[in-house]
């Protein structure tokens, strides 16, 4: 593996699951794999899980991570070509990139989408210059249209906590006072249109997402209707992705809660978010502390994704 920013780049998806329950039975099992190895984590945002749970991947195989937050103590970074220098960035990412890469064996970058061009979000701009000129494997860790690391864990988590062959599972558009990127649902819907779920999305009108991820899948305008026999409710903001309110806040309607009386209607379905979640917005206090919440057993399997992601770019090292 050379590259991880999609659901295709795992392959056989029975295949990397079955390697994920491999690594959860023994983390160590190859821990020599990355003796000598060194990994990079870039990050342009904040991050808990992501930035710990990688790490621990890699302290499993025995790398060695260098982790570089951009915006504490590196030089601000230029990413237009042919612009004059002549303003707060020091540095241009075209030198900086081949730079960082010749300090590592593997990249991980996190650089969430800035909203200022939709069009740069959507070609993966900044990812894809690391991909491009660090001459070394990259994986995402969050970038601007996708977080294919969380979506992995959290097919993880489904296959682990499902009663029955094909579960249905509900991804719910949830109010939030911020804007924020539609990465997270966009890679949630990635992985679920290939796995052995029955997936349905819900929000409010003009929250559709990009049709590359959606890619048919049955979208619900009712929550209530969508919640029916759910399995999984897996819950999330996300910012408008339709011209021309791309990146905007249309709705911060409350109704779309996560509540006790909504989960009623459910199959006493698990409650699931990739965190972190602000309460009694996305999901009241009642339902994430519920026995069906499964958001800490979720956050844990962030560890194991990781790990299969660096096992197999090692292992074509
Ligand atoms: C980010 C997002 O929604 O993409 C990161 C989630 C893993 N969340 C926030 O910025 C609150
Ligand atoms: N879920 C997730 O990626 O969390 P962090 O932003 O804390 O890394």
């Amino acid at each position: 593996m050379k590259t991880f920013t999609n659901v295709k780049d795992l392959g056989d998806l029975k295949q990397a699951l079955s390697e994920a329950a491999s690594v959860k039975q023994n983390r160590f099992a190859c821990k020599h794999l990355g003796e000598n190895k060194t990994l990079m984590m870039v990050f342009f945002n904040s991050s808990l899980r992501t930035r710990l749970s990688t790490q621990k991947a890699a302290l499993n195989l025995s790398m060695n991570t260098i982790v570089l937050d951009i915006n504490q103590g590196a030089w601000k970074l230029e990413t237009e070509r042919g612009v004059i220098m002549d303003g707060d960035k020091p540095e241009h990412i075209l030198e900086a990139i081949p730079v960082m890469g010749s300090y590592c064996d593997v990249i991980g970058v996190r650089s969430f989408a800035q909203f200022e061009r939709k069009s740069d979000d959507y070609t993966e701009k900044i990812l894809n210059q690391f991909i491009r000129y660090s001459g070394k494997p990259v994986f995402s860790m969050e970038s601007a249209t996708v977080h294919p690391l969380q979506a992995f864990a959290d097919l993880i988590t489904i296959e682990e906590y499902k009663k029955k062959e094909r579960p249905k599972v509900v991804l719910t558009w949830a109010p939030h006072p911020r804007a924020l990127p539609q990465a997270v649902p966009n890679s949630f819907a990635d992985f679920m249109n290939e796995a052995e779920v029955e997936f349905v999305i819900t929000h409010p009108e003009g929250y559709e997402l990009d049709e590359q991820f959606v890619r048919g899948a049955r979208v619900e305008y009712d929550q209530r209707k969508a919640f029916a026999n759910a399995d999984f409710i897996y819950a999330k903001n996300w910012s408008a992705y339709a011209d021309p309110y791309y990146g905007q806040i249309l709705s911060k309607d409350m109704n779309w809660t996560v509540d006790t009386a909504k989960m009623a209607l459910t199959n006493n379905a698990y409650f699931m978010h990739c965190l972190p979640v602000r309460r009694n917005m996305i999901v009241t206090d009642d339902v994430i502390e519920s026995p069906q919440s499964i958001v800490i057993p979720e956050a844990a399997n962030r560890e194991i994704s990781a790990q299969v992601v660096l096992m197999r770019i090692l292992r074509e090292q």
